[in-house]
């Protein structure tokens, strides 16, 4: 039957998770902001207490989680720093193309390396010219003997600086479908060709490291075509199915950080002879908070348990998605509200979140983007 209890694991990840939060990340978070310095020290414990690279399966040296305990973990690192907990689901994401399509020696080669050193990864698929418009991809790669050859430019790459290897998406056939047009490959970071550009300066999630990367004559053996040749564009599609949930599971984290955080300020700050939580005004606001909170969080559970379940969940993993990033954006708004001026102030918590939700509505497909895909869902049952 239905049930939403966790399993006792799954207790003790969320509690290893919080407990990580509490001493390594909200300690930090502020420094990492101002500054943009990207979290290594950070990231290298959460290797080493095994809060990294979650779904790596056992056989390749991971811990083989499901999707639902993925997403305990990203709400709570989320809840610290959605900056440093992009860092950290970044590898996720690129791993993901390699764990759906990647055969033994591919995933033993990279998949095992991130369990064997702290290391990050990318995943490149967004370009200066497409991002909502996957199909509209430019950078070409083209069979030269029993080699390929990459060029193009990839935009917005989270990990672009720091990553050991990429998964790279790149047009292969100009007049196949969508479906077959395109193919997806591990390329080594080190792999001559490569330019990696400066750290681009963002809104918010400011610890989180975002490039431009150019790939001109790019050489990569044939061994490191991910499936086969023309199915790219369903792997990269498919990694969604894992990581929208994961990051609407850090969405779910920023929107309780921002209730929390209000909730405590309302009982401190006094107006008109009594704490502002006092005022309905007030408490209805952080009731609405906590029931987008919820909400938000049953959605990302359902979508990532049917992912576990082995059932298809695009449609699910976009409402979540969705859902969850709006929530965030509004919990932020609303505790920058319930603290006043002092809500406008870097020396209180509570603008950095407004900051780093609007990312949440962007990356990982717009929330445009996900209601096309959630319309065209609804359209079809219809149909
Ligand atoms: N699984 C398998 N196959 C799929 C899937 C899927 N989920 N989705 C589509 N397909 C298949 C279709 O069935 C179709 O197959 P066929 O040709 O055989 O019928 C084929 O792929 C083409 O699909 P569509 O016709 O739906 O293709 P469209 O061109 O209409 O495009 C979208 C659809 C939905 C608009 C797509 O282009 C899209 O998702 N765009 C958004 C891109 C996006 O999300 N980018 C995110 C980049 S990564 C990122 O932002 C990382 C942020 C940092 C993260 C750090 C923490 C994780
Ligand atoms: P566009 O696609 O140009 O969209 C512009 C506007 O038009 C949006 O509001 C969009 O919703 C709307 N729009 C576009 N098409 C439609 C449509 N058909 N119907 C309705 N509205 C539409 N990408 C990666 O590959 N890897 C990464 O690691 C990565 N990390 C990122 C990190 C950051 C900080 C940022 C800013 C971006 C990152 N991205 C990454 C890219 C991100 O996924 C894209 O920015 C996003 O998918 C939107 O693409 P775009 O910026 O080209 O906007």
């Amino acid at each position: 039957g239905i049930g939403f209890g966790l399993t006792d694991e799954q207790k003790e990840l969320q509690e290893l998770a919080r407990k990580f939060t509490a001493n390594e990340i909200i300690p930090n978070a502020a420094h990492h902001d101002r500054t943009g310095e990207y979290p290594t020290e950070i990231l290298k414990k959460a290797w080493e207490v095994g809060l990294l690279n979650l779904h790596v399966p056992a056989e390749n040296g991971g811990l083989g989680l499901g999707v639902l305990d993925c997403a305990i973990v990203s709400e709570e690192l989320a809840y610290g720093c959605t900056g440093i907990q992009t860092a950290a689901e970044a590898n996720g994401l690129a791993e993901a193309p390699v764990i759906i399509a990647g055969n033994a020696a591919q995933k033993q080669k990279y998949l095992g390396r991130m369990t064997e050193e702290p290391l990050m990864c990318a995943y490149c698929v967004t370009e200066p010219g497409a991002g909502s418009d996957v199909a509209g991809l430019q950078t070409r790669a083209v069979k030269k003997g029993d080699k390929w050859v990459i060029n193009g430019s990839k935009m917005w790459i989270t990990n672009g600086g720091k990553a050991n290897w990429y998964f790279v998406l790149a047009r292969t056939d100009d007049k196949a479908s969508t479906g077959k047009a395109f193919t997806g490959f591990i390329v080594d970071a080190d792999t001559p060709g490569i330019t990696v550009g400066k750290k681009e300066i963002n809104m918010g999630q400011r610890a989180s490291d975002t490039r431009g990367i150019t790939f001109e004559e790019v050489v990569v053996p044939e061994e490191n075509v991910l499936g086969e040749v023309g199915a790219g564009f369903k792997i990269a599609m498919g990694a969604f199915d894992i990581t929208r949930p994961l990051v609407a599971a850090a969405a779910v984290g920023l929107a309780r950080r921002a209730m929390d955080e209000a909730a405590k300020y309302s009982l401190e700050r006094k107006t008109m002879g009594q704490p502002i939580a006092n005022h309905q005004a007030v408490a209805f606001m952080l009731a609405d908070m906590a029931i987008g909170t919820d909400a938000a969080r049953n959605l990302v559970w359902k979508a990532a348990w049917l992912r576990d379940q082995g059932k298809r969940n695009t449609y699910y993993a976009s409402m979540a998605k969705a859902f969850a990033s709006e929530i965030a954006n509004k919990n932020a708004a609303d505790a920058v509200q319930i603290f006043g001026g002092n809500g406008f102030n870097s020396e209180y918590p509570v603008e950095k979140l407004m900051r780093d939700a609007k990312i949440f509505m962007i990356y990982e497909g717009t929330s445009q983007v996900q209601r096309l895909v959630i319309s065209r869902g609804v359209l079809d049952m219809a149909k």
